[in-house]
């Protein structure tokens, strides 16, 4: 069966998932949730004092995983997990515009104001996750009409947002996939409201409008495709680095690069070729992070033993060719264990097995992904 395209995915999902929302809110919370600076009621129920356990060790490079707001409330195993392993968390959806824009007046904070929280009692770090995406946009935002308009909102949005988590988000994924799913000379970026009615321009404008409200911030565009052994990746990497040189010719602050890493199990690591890329992006002066690990296993075979370590030694070939080049500052996975992953949304198996694609299994068992990683980010 053919995979669908990551583009396609993701139009699915941020329409899944403003579903979601659009429930959710429906039917939990109320309106002054939403009032510009509140905490809401809704905070979350799982900032418990005295859950931290204190981490005897910490890796040379902090490792983190995506949280999902429904299971740090719905699973007591899942924040002990996110505490036993993690040093730093980002929210798979909570910063998105489809939840914390509902209308354009409102900023509904609760979600992201109870993972800060939930950051700052266990001592992690919390990253931001996303302030410009082509997806994950309510419908008031893709209606957005005008030039004036799209930066009048863009602008506003970004200050209210970093503003709020100065001097506490450190490190924003401030433009998620710019580039397009195969660019072209001609068309190197992803379509979106943002380049519709401000063409590249709004790269410029976001990050430094960014740099403006927290100089301290740590500026990362984030992109995925970069590892694959074809073409396609190939086109990626290249649209990506001209991006870059693009932005510094112009004088527009940047610090790093997201490397998502959603690696098709099938498919080998183009490791020359993913180590050259990072040692471009490193030559630039930038650093580089892993924001969004995880090995899609629809197309592996089924018995655990023979697809762990298959995904094992996928994720152990991503890391090694990137901190061939640089070290990365931080690797995060996306989701913590096989119970709660975007992936089997879009990946299931025809096999009917479940996915396994996150270092913690359904029954929070550390895999040897897990071992791959805690090595990696152990070494000095
Ligand atoms: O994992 C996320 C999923 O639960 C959401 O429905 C979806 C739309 O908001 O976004 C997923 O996360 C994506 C991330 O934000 C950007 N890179 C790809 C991730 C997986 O699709």
């Amino acid at each position: 069966m053919r995979i669908p395209s990551i583009a396609a995915i993701m139009l699915r999902l941020a329409e899944d998932w403003r579903d979601a929302a659009t429930l959710k809110r429906a039917l939990f919370m109320r309106r002054r949730d939403f009032v510009l600076g509140a905490l809401g009621t809704s905070a979350l129920s799982y900032i418990k004092p005295g859950l931290a356990l204190a981490q005897s060790k910490r890796p040379a490079i902090p490792y983190g995983a995506a949280i999902r707001d429904g299971a740090m409330v719905d699973d007591p195993f899942y924040p002990q997990a996110i505490i036993k392993y993690c040093q730093q968390v980002v929210g798979e959806g909570n910063l998105k515009w489809i939840t914390l824009r509902p209308d354009r007046e409102t900023f509904a904070f609760a979600e992201a104001d109870a993972l800060m929280a939930f950051a700052d009692a266990n001592g992690m770090e919390m990253r931001g996750h996303n302030l410009v995406w082509y997806a994950g946009n309510p419908d008031w935002v893709e209606a957005i009409g005008s030039a004036e308009e799209a930066k009048t909102e863009l602008v506003h949005h970004i200050e209210t947002v970093v503003g709020r988590y100065k001097g506490k988000i450190r490190s924003w994924d401030v433009i998620n996939e710019p580039i397009a799913d195969q660019p072209r000379a001609e068309a190197p970026y992803r379509d979106s409201i943002w380049l519709k009615h401000l063409g590249p321009d709004y790269l410029d404008l976001a990050l430094r409008t960014t740099a403006a409200v927290d100089p301290e911030v740590q500026l990362v565009i984030n992109d995925f495709d970069f590892e694959q052994p074809n073409d396609k990746t190939r086109a990626r990497r290249k649209a990506f680095l001209d991006m870059v040189r693009g932005l510094q010719s112009r004088d527009v602050p940047l610090h790093a690069i997201g490397l998502q890493g959603h690696i098709q199990g099938e498919l080998g690591i183009d490791k020359p070729g993913l180590t050259a890329f990072v040692a471009e992006l490193a030559a630039m002066g930038l650093s580089v992070l892993v924001t969004e690990l995880d090995v899609i296993d629809k197309m592996l075979p089924g018995p655990e033993i023979e697809r762990d370590g298959i995904i094992a030694q996928r994720a152990k070939d991503y890391l090694d060719a990137i901190g061939a080049a640089k070290r990365p500052d931080a690797v995060l996975t996306w989701g913590i264990t096989d119970k709660h992953t975007w992936v089997p949304v879009w990946f299931s198996r025809d096999d009917g097995l479940p996915n396994r694609p996150l270092p913690l299994d359904a029954d929070y068992k550390p895999k040897p992904m897990m071992q791959v990683i805690e090595d990696f980010c152990a070494e000095q």
